[in-house]
């Protein structure tokens, strides 16, 4: 097996400040996380820009450089930007971020699909919002459609293949294994490939072993193993630790983070650096030592941190 790649997605866009008061929000809050993951052990790091304002997930290219080159100056993690942004951001609004930071790895969302957060909104009346944008975010999701066409794909690819950024593809259900051979097929994809497996979304498949093994063996059948190496993101409490511990043991990697679980344990807050902590602990009782950045720079075949544009 592989040095495990333990990656940390320490904000996302899916939350709001409402929910928990250690999602990092400002450019000096999530470096600040990120630097303390990766001295944790963190090999990569997921980054989401957000409004220091309010906490609005944001598109502002110069927010995410400020950050991505906070974590440089103290850090050689791997950073990843997203690309699937958040509610509300139109595809190109996605890409620039990652375009103008030209970073090693940014994620590459694999198909349209539902996504929606509103059952979190059950836990709270209108005034226990601590921003205005809250409570539509997460009610106003259950009609979201979370979207990534053909042609939004096919843009997203040729500006990562024109900036050497390696994409982290993002697979939330089979088919989006299937328009990966898609754009393999007409040359917008070419392995090896990286992929996070995403499971527990509303919208997605679910998070259990049993989705985790169809993802498993139809990439195997599409790609063959030798073409690609995965990770996996549960999505929600304890889902993330489930599945953080099935890929561990089966060889595959983990991504864990605020942006996608806020709790340590049941009815406790975490913080990422405590999330971090937990799922090392797992690691290191299934046997999985930790990818060193410079390890994980081999392994998914980057481009090193000398050529970022941050
Ligand atoms: N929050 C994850 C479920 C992205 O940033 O491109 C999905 C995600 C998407 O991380
Ligand atoms: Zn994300």
């Amino acid at each position: 097996m592989d040095k495990l790649v333990l990656s940390v997605a320490v904000t996302g866009s899916a939350t709001v400040p409402t929910q928990s008061p250690y999602i990092p929000i400002t450019p000096e809050q999530i470096a600040s996380d990120a630097i303390a993951c990766a001295e944790l052990g963190a090999t990569a790091i997921h980054i989401h820009a957000r409004d220091p304002k309010n906490g609005r997930p944001s598109p502002d290219k110069e927010l995410m450089k400020t950050i991505a080159r906070s974590i440089k100056a103290k850090s050689d993690v791997i950073v990843g930007i997203s690309t699937g942004g958040g509610i509300g951001m139109t595809p190109l609004e996605r890409l620039e971020p990652a375009s103008y930071c030209e970073s090693e790895l940014a994620s590459f969302n694999l198909g349209s699909m539902n996504f929606s957060m509103h059952t979190a909104a059950r836990h709270y009346n209108s005034d226990d919002y601590l921003y205005d944008w809250e409570e539509e975010h997460l009610r106003g999701s259950k009609g979201f459609i979370f979207r990534n066409t053909f042609e939004d794909m096919e843009l997203f690819a040729s500006t990562m293949q024109a900036k050497m950024i390696k994409p982290e593809f993002e697979a939330y259900d089979i088919g989006h294994l299937h328009n990966l051979k898609f754009l393999e097929k007409t040359g917008f994809a070419k392995p090896p490939y990286w992929i996070q497996f995403v499971l527990g979304v509303l919208g997605g498949m679910a998070a259990t072993a049993e989705s985790l093994m169809m993802m498993i063996q139809t990439a195997d059948r599409l790609f063959g193993k030798e073409n690609y190496r995965y990770s996996v993101i549960g999505v929600g409490y304890p889902m993330q630790f489930q599945m953080a511990a099935i890929s561990m043991a089966m060889g595959g990697h983990v991504r864990v983070g605020l942006e996608d679980n806020i709790f340590l344990r049941r009815g406790q807050l975490a913080t990422n650096m405590q999330l971090v902590e937990k799922v090392k602990r797992l690691a290191e009782e299934l046997e999985r030592p930790l990818a060193t950045p410079a390890e994980a720079r081999s392994i998914l075949g980057l481009k090193g941190l000398e050529a970022v544009n941050y």
